[in-house]
């Protein structure tokens, strides 16, 4: 059957035909964020010859050491987000506020009426093992009237979303997005420059044999948790145990590979961190819409992820993600 040669480009005018009011403000965002992405890949991908390996000595906003491609990824993306004219507000990881867009960059059109959010580069601790790591970025309409952007415009429910994904720099350039009508997968032909169509409507499996989190923390954990995972483990042949181990360290490999083949990916919080690692805004509301769209679940263990009214930019929360029938079962045992 002849492939459709479909870029992302085409893609996304597609999907914009399909919403008759649209002024293709957003369609223009997406494809600067892809932009920004390919220039991303191409330093990601010779990281290894040109002396961006490495430290810059300097720390984030968490206390965590900066690798020369975080702050390369960050600078990226918004020099390329100020120029869209799309854009009121830009909030990434790496800046501890978010960066209202100056008015000189503010599209003439209804004025910039988007904001968005962005981790820059996750997984970047896996940067110099050559391990799979990527961008993920969440799209809001503003609720401010005009001018630049306000922290109220950034702090919404992730319901709110109107566009999120991911680009992952592994042993290929992909492109996964989600602007509320399916989940689409797109690779980059490092040839042609070009994103194409690889998997349209994506559907992560209802059940799965997988589990993705760091035993490590097991003593940790509540008991209800380590009760769950134990029995994962268990060979109880009536429930298709024992379930297989599959943890790169790296959300966005992990994420990605659940989705495909079906999985429950787990950082839930514990004694020592009672709000887990990841945080609401950039990590977890983009990939619980993404997930949600492909039809399966995505929690703090108790509330859906997308319901959380946020309270600030870079807060925490535990994150239960994957496929609905084990998410729902993690559920059960937390709550016990
Ligand atoms: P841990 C990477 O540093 C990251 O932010 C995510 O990409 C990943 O899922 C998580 O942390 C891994 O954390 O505590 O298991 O090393």
């Amino acid at each position: 059957m002849l492939r459709k040669f479909v870029t992302l480009y085409r893609h996304i005018i597609d999907e914009e035909r399909l919403y008759p009011d649209a002024t293709g403000q957003l369609s223009d965002l997406l494809a600067d964020i892809a932009l920004a992405c390919k220039v991303i890949s191409l330093e990601v991908n010779r990281a290894g010859l040109i002396d961006l390996m490495g430290l810059t000595g300097d720390e984030n906003v968490h206390g965590e050491q900066v690798k020369k491609l975080d702050e390369y990824a960050h600078t990226t993306l918004v020099r390329a987000m100020e120029v869209s004219g799309h854009l009121c507000a830009i909030a990434s990881e790496e800046s501890e506020d978010f960066i209202p867009v100056k008015e000189k960059f503010m599209g003439v059109r209804p004025m910039s009426k988007y904001i968005i959010h962005f981790d820059p580069l996750d997984g970047s601790s896996n940067i110099d093992a050559n391990i799979s790591i990527g961008t993920i970025f969440s799209v809001f309409k503003r609720v401010s009237s005009s001018g630049p952007g306000t922290l109220e415009d950034c702090l919404q429910q992730g319901t709110k979303q109107v566009a999120a994904g991911y680009v992952m720099y592994g042993s290929s350039t992909i492109m996964v997005y989600t602007t509320g009508r399916g989940v689409h997968g797109f690779t980059l032909d490092p040839t042609v420059g070009e994103f194409l169509l690889f998997h349209e409507n994506i559907k992560i499996p209802k059940r799965s044999k997988t589990y993705s989190i760091n035993e490590g923390n097991y003593t940790k954990w509540s008991e209800g948790l380590r009760n769950y995972v134990d029995d994962l483990k268990s060979d109880s042949k009536g429930k298709n145990r024992p379930y297989s181990a599959r943890y790169v360290g790296s959300l966005v490999a992990d994420f990605h590979r659940n989705l495909l083949y079906g999985g429950i990916f787990m950082y839930p919080g514990d004694s020592k961190n009672k709000n887990g690692k990841l945080r609401l805004l950039y990590e977890a509301n983009p990939l619980a819409f993404i997930v949600e769209q492909a039809g399966g679940r995505a929690t703090n263990g108790k509330e859906r992820i997308l319901d959380i009214v946020p309270l600030n930019l870079h807060q925490k929360t535990p994150l239960f993600i994957g496929s609905e029938e084990d998410v729902l079962e993690a559920e059960k045992y937390v709550k016990s």
